[in-house]
């Protein structure tokens, strides 16, 4: 048996960091990672894990103390002692991720809070918001988004959540005002210094002089210095008393591991009350919110899936050798937005093929010119702007319903995403305008996203603001398959390989190369008939393309 101290981390320099929550007591079996305590400073929180599996036999510290980095916070009393718990014992330091601090541009926290607290608060101003120093330069995932344009945000409540592959990290306000602007989505990756978001100070910090554009980066960069002299001063403890203000989990007191939690329960942190010191969210109060939920209401009403009986969990070693594989982040993001369409959408999928005989013998003709231009020409352009012309003259595919479903709102552009099979999981890059390019643009296009998606190189931007989803298998294979509506759009059309086959043309069969064509879509908002004349022009379109002209 070896007793493993665990020690606070390298939390990014800031010292004295409050213990808000203990997680463990003495005599408790934890497992590797387990979280032991919640520490906040006043750039961010952040849990501790263990670094070892076994008993927790001291618990050092109490809640409402201020550690630094190199405290010891419990023994672990354990069987082994891990390779990796020995090295970094070695360095000093227990295995735990590192903590988020502000972008500080040079300059010592100490330098930057100074000037905050010189500063003469004077009227309200638009400051750029950006990832703070989130020790690494490797970009990391953004998992959540808390906030939405509109709301009101206190000092030092969450906005985002980032994730590497070391932990989750919420980026605090740095200071009080509305958002104006989310410059990212969820699901992409960002890294230090990116602009996040726009908010309007209640009060500027005093640095009017480096108000920032909105979108360029070069004033993103001198926004910080605002930023960072905000978050320099201590951000407040706050209760939903405090901040009654706000929407969704944007205005809740929660852990990274709370939020993870609420997330795989589809819960909306906002309705569960905190019993935690100050209010603070633990995920016991999510556990007992799931079961009041569960037991005070008919099962039927019960919404995002919570009262679906759960698929029984097997022991497959039972029959044989197994292995398991931890999901990657985006597989998990992928497989939540898939859930959430599914269990939100009521799907209905119509089918159809389209007659490209003409379109391909035009495509292959364009092979040379193609290859002059240094691109390449799929059936894949064609598709974007058959299905252009399709939207606009079908609107209701290119709208979405009000999260109250109560207004349709249409959309009067054709920005459409395009399903990419990328080693990492599925990505859903947007082609902006898809009306107003050429095919030769769309060609680039198609090829500079598809191969930025691979490489996970995508803007958060080059993600959002999608109408409607091309998803293609055409190149893999399969002759037909029902795609999910990429909620909140209300309609995806999938492609299948097409093949040559013999079509009844009223006097004889000819042999003509047929294209696959699946359309689903949210049947709340699109009915049969809509779908039916949208598929129809649609296949119109492709089957005589001088028909993409009118
Ligand atoms: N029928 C027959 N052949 C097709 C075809 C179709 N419908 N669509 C494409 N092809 C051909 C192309 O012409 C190309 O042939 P050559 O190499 O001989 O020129 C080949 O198949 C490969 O095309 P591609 O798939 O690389 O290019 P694309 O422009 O058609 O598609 C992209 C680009 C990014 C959509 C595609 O690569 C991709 O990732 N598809 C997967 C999407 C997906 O996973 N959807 C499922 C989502 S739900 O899980």
């Amino acid at each position: 048996m070896a007793k493993i101290p665990v020690k606070v981390p390298d939390i990014g320099g800031a010292e004295g960091a409050e213990v808000i929550e203990l997680l463990v007591a003495v005599g408790d079996e934890v497992e590797l990672e387990q979280s032991l305590i919640v520490l906040e400073s006043d750039k961010a929180s952040m849990e501790i894990p263990a670094s070892a599996a076994g008993t927790v036999v001291e618990l050092l510290v109490n809640e409402g103390e201020e550690l630094s980095e190199g405290d010891v916070i419990v023994v672990i009393e354990s069987e082994g002692l891990p390779e990796a718990v020995a090295s970094t014992e070695e360095a000093g330091s227990s295995v735990a991720p590192e903590i988020a601090e502000p972008e500080t541009h040079g300059k010592s926290t100490t330098e930057q809070h100074s000037k905050s607290v010189e500063s003469t608060p004077a009227s309200a101003t638009d400051q750029t918001v950006v990832v703070p120093d989130i020790g690494s330069d490797d970009p990391v995932e953004l998992i959540e988004i808390s906030v939405a344009v509109g709301d009101q945000i206190a000092e030092g409540d969450s906005l985002v959540v980032l994730e590497s592959d070391k932990a989750s990290m919420e980026v605090p306000a740095p200071f009080a005002g509305e958002v104006i602007e989310v410059l990212v989505t969820e699901g992409g990756t960002i890294s230090q210094g990116e602009a996040l978001m726009v908010m309007r100070t209640a009060a500027s910090s005093g640095l009017d002089e480096a108000k920032p554009e909105r979108s360029s980066p070069a004033t993103a960069v001198s926004a910080p210095g605002a930023v960072a002299s905000a978050v320099a001063n201590k951000a407040p403890v706050h209760s939903s008393a405090e901040h009654p203000v706000g929407r969704g989990e944007g205005s809740v007191y929660a852990g990274p591991a709370v939020r993870k939690l609420a997330r795989e329960f589809g819960l909306d942190l906002s309705k569960v009350t905190g019993s935690g010191p100050k209010g603070r969210l633990v995920k016991e109060d999510l556990h007992a919110y799931v079961q009041n939920s569960l037991s005070s209401r008919p099962v039927a009403a019960v919404t995002g899936g919570a009262g679906i009986p759960p698929v029984p969990d097997v022991d497959f070693s039972d029959f044989g050798e197994i292995r398991a594989e931890s999901l990657t982040k985006m597989a998990k993001l992928t497989a939540a937005n898939m859930r959430r369409s599914w269990l939100n959408v009521p799907h209905v999928t119509q089918f159809d093929d389209a007659d490209i005989t003409d379109l391909e013998v035009f495509r292959k003709g364009l092979k040379a010119e193609a290859e002059r231009r240094g691109t390449k020409l799929t059936p894949m352009p064609f598709l974007l702007k058959a299905c252009a012309v399709a939207l606009r003259d079908n609107p209701k595919f290119c709208s979405s319903l009000s999260g109250d479903g109560q207004t349709l709102i249409y959309k009067d552009y054709i920005h459409l995403g395009m399903a990419v099979d990328t080693p990492a999981g599925l990505l859903v890059p947007v082609i902006r305008d898809v009306d107003k390019k050429s095919l030769w643009d769309l060609a680039d296009e198609v090829i500079e996203l598809a191969g930025k998606a691979r490489d996970r190189k995508l803007r958060p931007d080059e993600m959002r603001g999608g109408c409607f989803t091309l998803s293609s298998l055409g190149g893999i294979g399969g002759r037909g398959f029902t795609p999910i509506v990429n909620a909140p759009e209300v309609g995806i059309l999938g492609v299948s390989k097409a093949d040559i086959r013999p079509v009844w043309n009223g006097e004889e069969f000819k042999p003509r190369q047929m294209l696959p064509l699946a359309l689903s879509y949210d049947h709340r908002v699109i009915n049969g008939g809509d779908a039916g004349r949208f598929l129809t022009q649609l296949v119109g379109l492709l089957s005589d393309i001088r028909r993409l002209a009118l």
